[in-house]
């Protein structure tokens, strides 16, 4: 048996963690021989909510969960932690323009970024879920000058499934036999779902569907899922997040199947003409806990449309927050590069975030 790893989650006595934590504590994220410390974060009003959850966890008896804490605060909940999923966000309320729930969840992010850069492992692995996720793991990852950029991202899986799903459904082919599916930028339906290089059983999709249907039904579905979802339970989508957040952590620390894309909300180095340092979702492959951006794919001009839409909304979020990005950290984000052949994340000068990190040491080829 493996020694424990610490997991912290906050928001962990809301929907998509009341899914999450038992596929968690059951060995879907990190393997069957992986034990896990979880380390559960709330606001201190939803503590008796949270100590219900953890009763139920303790209850299923998962041979792998080590041990669980409750914490009101993530200055303890990120204590020494390994991975970091930041569920919990100030929801929109009625009235609230994009530009206040920016504000409003800039200051929760703030103070995750710091206490991690405080608390956390110096490897740790920081996903972002609660909304507006990419612009979010931006604030985060900008306020914790120790850590990498690149160790912060953002959920895309979920778009990313949704639309190997539909398209499975749309195909009648298994979704195990549709790869390379890439959705770019934004989480939200400003993101540009790209069907170009996938293909259904080794064949292009783009040979095996109708252009009007791709352009005019399935863009939009993926586009507007959430809300699509949204109005029909009521609710906004819980177990499928759950289930995204598990294959995006899955895979970015085990590594992608041979040969597959998966798309992941990641500081953006410049490939493909995009914005230095913002949070665009990209093709990754991982290997070695690592993630490296996919490039060579052909860019028509109809996508590259597409794909500066959606980067556009990003940097105006960015800009809207730019008062609440410390001026320290701007660097680190603009002179980022994923080195292709060894995963390593270098700074455009060949160092990488510290001189005396193993990452520098390790040079696997891929
Ligand atoms: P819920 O409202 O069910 O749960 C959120 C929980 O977070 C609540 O229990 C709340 O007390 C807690 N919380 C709020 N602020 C916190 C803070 N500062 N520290 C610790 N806990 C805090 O929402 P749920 O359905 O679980 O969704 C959570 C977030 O995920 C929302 O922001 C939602 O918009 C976002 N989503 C993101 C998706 C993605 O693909 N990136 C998809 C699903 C989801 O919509």
């Amino acid at each position: 048996m493996r020694r424990p790893v610490r997991i912290a989650v906050t928001g962990a006595a809301g929907a998509i963690s009341n899914s999450l934590l038992f596929k968690v504590a059951s060995g879907e994220m990190l393997g069957k021989d992986q034990p896990v410390i979880l380390q559960l974060i709330e606001m201190p009003g939803r503590m008796e909510a949270l100590r219900g959850l953890a009763m139920e966890l303790e209850d299923c008896a998962y041979p792998l969960l080590h041990t669980i804490t409750l914490h009101d605060n993530v200055e303890d909940g990120f204590n020494n932690v390994h991975y970091a999923l930041l569920i919990g966000a100030r929801p929109r309320g009625a009235g609230m323009e994009r530009r206040d729930l920016l504000e409003s969840n800039a200051e929760i992010f703030s103070r995750q970024g710091r206490a991690l850069n405080d608390f956390a492992n110096r490897d740790v692995k920081v996903l972002v879920v609660g909304n507006p996720a990419n612009t979010n793991a931006l604030i985060a990852s900008r306020n914790a000058p120790k850590l990498s950029p690149s160790q912060f991202t953002a959920l895309t899986r979920l778009d990313h499934n949704r639309a190997k799903g539909i398209l499975a459904n749309h195909t009648g082919a298994n979704p195990r036999n549709i790869g390379r599916i890439v959705i770019w930028g934004n989480h939200s339906p400003s993101q540009f779902p790209d069907l170009h290089h996938a293909t259904v059983l080794d064949e292009p999709v783009m040979g095996q569907i109708d252009r009007s249907w791709y352009e005019e039904v399935f863009i939009p579905k993926i586009q507007n899922r959430g809300g699509e979802i949204i109005a029909a339970r009521g609710l906004s989508s819980a177990a499928s997040a759950a289930q995204a957040v598990i294959d995006h952590m899955h895979d970015w620390i085990l590594g992608t199947e041979p040969g597959e894309i998966v798309s992941m909300g990641i500081v953006s180095d410049g490939s493909y003409g995009v914005e230095k340092g913002i949070i665009y979702s990209f093709p990754v492959r991982c290997d070695y806990g690592r993630y490296q951006i996919v490039k060579g794919l052909e860019i028509g001009d109809w996508a590259r449309e597409r794909m500066k839409a959606t980067e556009a909304e990003l940097i105006e979020e960015r800009d809207a927050v730019q008062h609440l990005l410390p001026a320290e950290t701007a660097e680190s984000h603009q002179n980022l590069s994923i080195c292709l052949r060894s995963g390593v994340t270098l700074y455009a000068d060949g160092t990488g975030p510290d001189a005396s990190s193993k990452y520098l040491t390790t040079n696997r080829v891929m």
